[in-house]
C-alpha cells in the first residue's frame, strides 16, 4: 500500500513534469513536447548540440520508463503504473533504475544553469516557473530543501531525491525538491 502522502508526491511529478500534454497518462508525445519546451526555455534550436543531447537523454528516459512501468504494454504509463514503479523504488532506494538516475541527473543539470555543480534558489525556481509552478512557492520550497543554505550540491541532491520518492516523513527536506511546499 502506498500512503496518500506518497501518492500526492508522485501525482505532482506525474502531472507537472511528465504528463506534459495533460492527457492523464505519459507517452512518447509528452517527451517530444518536453524537449521543445526545455529547448525554448534555454534558447536551444533544433540542430544545436544541447538540443540533440536533451533529445537523446529524454528519449532514453522515456524508453527506460516505458519498459519498466508500462505493465499492460499499451504505450502509455498510467498513474497506477507510475505509482507501482515508484513503490518498487521506495522498497530499495539504493538500487534505482537506470532511467531514474538519468532523470535525477537531468533535472539537476537543467537547474544548474551556471554549470558550477550546485543549484541556487533562482536557478531552481526559474525552471519550475517554466513548468507552470508558482514562483513564490518554488522559492519557499528551495529554502526548505536547502535548510536555509544558498546552494545545493549534486551529492546533497541525490539524497534529497531518494527522500522525495521514498520518505513518509512530512518534514523531510527531500519533499521539496520539485518546487511544491505542501502535499
Ligand atoms: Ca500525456
Ligand atoms: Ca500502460
Amino acid at each position: 500500500m502506498v500512503s496518500d502522502f506518497r501518492k500526492k508526491k508522485l501525482l505532482h511529478v506525474f502531472t507537472a513534469f511528465f504528463d506534459t500534454n495533460g492527457s492523464g497518462s505519459i507517452d512518447k508525445k509528452d517527451f517530444e513536447l518536453a524537449i521543445e519546451k526545455i529547448s525554448t526555455l534555454r534558447g536551444w534550436k533544433a540542430g544545436d548540440t544541447k538540443y540533440k543531447e536533451t533529445q537523446e537523454t529524454l528519449l532514453k528516459i522515456w524508453d527506460g520508463l516505458q519498459s519498466r512501468a508500462d505493465a499492460d504494454n499499451d504505450g502509455q504509463v498510467s498513474f497506477d503504473e507510475w505509482v507501482t514503479m515508484w513503490d518498487d523504488f521506495a522498497k530499495n532506494p539504493g538500487s534505482p533504475l537506470e532511467w531514474q538516475n538519468l532523470y535525477a541527473k537531468f533535472i539537476f543539470q537543467l537547474e544548474d544553469a551556471s554549470n558550477d555543480g550546485s543549484i541556487d534558489s533562482e536557478e531552481f525556481s526559474s525552471v519550475y516557473v517554466s513548468f507552470g509552478l508558482n514562483k513564490a512557492e518554488s522559492v519557499e520550497a528551495f529554502k526548505k530543501m536547502s535548510k536555509g543554505k544558498s546552494n545545493v550540491s549534486w551529492d546533497e541532491f541525490q539524497g534529497l531525491w531518494k527522500e522525495y520518492f521514498a520518505s513518509e516523513d512530512k518534514n523531510a527536506a527531500g519533499n521539496f525538491i520539485f518546487g511544491k511546499t505542501s502535499f
